[in-house]
């Protein structure tokens, strides 16, 4: 749904930015008449806008993405009242917090962790993945080891508030992820810096009460965040089992380099779920995906999501277009 202060802003913005279009020689993709809305940044759920406003002060300093998207979503990461990423998060059935993160910038440098606990960070370890190893991804005990090498501090992830959530959820035992949880969700982010280049950060406890050993989408490049700087990027939320079996991230990134605009891309991947996965009607997948030149989409399949977006005039939070 566009608002009317979205479509000012928007109009402004397209009217701001046509006159700096000569000034971007960038992608081959994009031709002289291509308009770069830049710099910006965009992330899913109502968190995102905290989050979103971090990394703003990187981005509009001139900064690179890449660590504009790892301080972003390191806000929601260390905040106990986000109950479904980082410190806080809802444990596994065992009561474990375990926790998934990856990022990407413009020359597909990526690096992830998987299942990893007592880390509050696990973006950050993620980013000397991608720095410092060889590898693109660590799990488990390896993960906690090479944190605990980096410097990272071990501590206890599990609040009462969210062991209260896990004990209450042991009485029955009954494994039935809720759409759209308390509507904050896995955040992921998608910036696109004064440079002109694109990065990505996803992180997340994953679903909630999971069975232990579980990892999701949100730490596989390609399922829950992919970024091509010739064209975009795009980041996923929901049930990461349905965006696993669709690379569903690199997919919307595919479409947008066949010339879908970043809704229909969204849109399509969406579709395209529901069209082989016969249980989609039972579970929320949210795409949100950023063009290179700036220009932002997101679809899903149950009415709910929503995502923030910021940009020199400010923050907005939208909610999606679903396709139930
Ligand atoms: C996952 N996509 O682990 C993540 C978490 C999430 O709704 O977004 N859950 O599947």
């Amino acid at each position: 749904m566009t608002s009317r202060r979205d479509f000012i802003k928007f109009s402004v913005l397209g009217g701001a930015s046509l006159g700096a279009t000569k000034a971007f020689a960038g992608s081959s993709l994009l031709n002289s008449t291509d308009v770069q809305h830049k710099p910006i940044v965009v992330s899913t759920w109502q968190h995102g806008l905290a989050a979103n406003k971090q990394a703003w002060k990187l981005l509009a300093d001139n900064k690179k993405a890449i660590d504009a998207v790892e301080a972003g979503v390191r806000v929601p990461e260390a905040d106990p009242q986000v109950m479904t990423v980082g410190y806080g998060g809802y444990p596994d059935r065992e009561g474990k917090v375990t926790l998934d993160a990856c990022i990407m910038d413009e020359n597909l440098n990526c690096g992830s962790v998987a299942f990893l606990q007592h880390i509050k960070h696990p973006i950050s370890v993620a980013r000397l993945v991608m720095d410092k190893t060889p590898h693109v991804m660590l799990v488990g005990e390896g993960a906690l080891q090479f944190a605990k090498e980096q410097g990272f501090k071990t501590e206890n992830l599990l609040t009462p508030q969210a062991e209260a959530a896990w004990r209450q959820w042991l009485k029955k035992s009954e494994y039935a992820p809720v759409i759209n949880i308390e509507n904050h969700d896995t955040i992921g982010m998608l910036a696109l810096d004064n440079h002109g280049d694109l990065s990505g950060a996803c992180t997340t406890s994953g679903a909630a009460f999971k069975m232990s050993g579980r990892v999701g989408d949100s730490p596989l490049i390609g399922a829950g965040l992919y970024v091509d700087n010739e064209v975009g990027a795009a980041t996923a939320t929901g049930m990461g089992e349905l965006m696993i079996k669709t690379v569903g991230c690199h997919l919307v990134v595919e479409l947008m380099r066949q010339g879908r605009t970043p809704t229909q891309a969204c849109k399509e991947a969406v579709q395209r779920i529901a069209g082989k996965l016969g249980d989609y009607k039972q579970f929320q997948v949210g795409f949100l995906a950023l063009s290179k030149s700036g220009e932002v989409g997101s679809y899903c399949i149950q009415p709910g999501f929503n995502y923030a977006v910021t940009d020199q005039s400010g923050s907005v939070l939208k909610d999606a277009a679903s396709l139930l």
